[in-house]
């Protein structure tokens, strides 16, 4: 029994002094099998020791040992919570590393073009309004003058989805509308996506953005029409601009003209300008007095009433104002050319 007690003593010493070196999961599992495992563990073994012993001893011994066991487990689960702790994965993070950039898109030149158009005819007293990209064949082309069939329609070719359904050509069907839901006067402008059957090229896109705009009332005249566009575009591009009215046609005004300006690049200086062609003077507007038929169409007595319209290509002019060379720039979303508009 004295050997018992001293061997109990000592094994725990040897306990304490292997289980202080154990620092992982291995030799935690080692060190368990040595003194708790079932068949040669070193507390089995002294339990068996015990079975020895006189019956009178016995119970002592197995409190010993008991006690000796719970000790050993009380440690070994210690331990395992420490090794559980320290081997947690930790995320290693290099705070002397510069951040990782966002990515960040910019306001779209056409668009911010089309505010700038939208701005200076809020300013005049003009509304916005805006409508539906597909439109029947009788919003797009019929209220506006064009007879079915006819040549004036080539011009004006786009995607037909059925044979009266269509991608519009112009903003004018939302005008038609407009004017359709009300009486004069009317005073509005309406910006949006157009189409057309055209091959890409630098100067041609199947869509592109129109700005156009529409005047009636009572007492309207070429007039009022010529000192509207005088006033817009030399707010849009300078004061002294010089600007010429050239007769024209369009099925859905008469009169019609066209509004050329002075080539911003060249002033007609440079006989091989390529902005201008060397003439000196660049389009950048159609516009006319709304022909009588089409007030007829929606209702609108043109004995009391008159007006005009306008339309003009928000890229065509966006790509002439900044002299980019090609229109399809503007659709390639590459952000080197969409962030050099942003104004800050
Ligand atoms: C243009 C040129 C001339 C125009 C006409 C109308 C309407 F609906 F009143 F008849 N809207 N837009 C018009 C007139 C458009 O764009 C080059």
């Amino acid at each position: 029994m004295k050997d018992l007690k001293a061997k109990i003593a000592e094994l725990k010493k040897k306990f304490n002094s292997v289980s202080a070196r154990v620092k992982d999961e291995k030799s935690l599992q080692e060190v368990r099998n040595t003194y708790l495992s079932r068949k040669r563990g070193e507390l089995n073994l002294l339990f068996e020791e015990m079975n020895a012993l006189k019956p009178e001893k016995k119970s002592q011994a197995g409190q010993m040992i008991n006690s000796l066991k719970s000790y050993i487990q009380e440690r070994l689960e210690k331990l395992k919570k420490e090794i559980a702790v320290k081997e947690r994965p930790v995320r290693k993070i290099d705070l002397t590393l510069p951040g990782e950039k966002g990515y960040c898109g910019a306001p779209h030149p056409v668009v911010l073009f089309q505010q700038e158009i939208e701005e200076i005819f809020l300013s005049m007293g003009f509304s916005i309004e805006e409508g539906p990209e597909v439109e029947t064949d009788y919003y797009n082309f019929e209220a506006l003058n064009f007879p079915p069939h006819h040549p004036a329609r080539d011009d004006w070719d786009t995607l037909y989805i059925t044979d009266d359904l269509l991608l519009r050509t112009h903003t004018s069907p939302v005008q038609i509308r407009a004017m359709e839901k009300r009486k004069p006067p009317i005073r509005i402008i309406v910006p949006g996506r157009v189409y057309r059957r055209e091959t890409s090229d630098p100067t041609h896109l199947p869509m592109f953005y129109q700005v156009e705009g529409l005047v009636v009332d009572e007492g309207i005249t070429f007039a009022n029409l010529k000192g509207t566009l005088e006033r817009f575009i030399k707010t849009l591009f300078y004061e002294k601009i010089k600007i010429r009215f050239r007769p024209s046609f369009f099925p859905f005004t008469e009169p019609s003209a066209e509004v050329d300006i002075e080539c911003i690049v060249c002033g007609g200086e440079d006989e091989k300008c390529r902005i201008c062609g060397g003439s000196g003077w660049k389009e950048i507007l159609g516009s006319g007095m709304v022909d009588p038929q089409v007030l007829k169409n929606v209702n609108i007595d043109p004995e009391k009433y008159s007006g005009f319209a306008f339309g003009l290509g928000v890229d065509r002019t966006a790509m002439f104002a900044y002299q980019i060379p090609d229109m399809r720039y503007f659709y390639e979303n590459d952000l080197r050319f969409i962030r050099q508009f942003a104004l800050k």
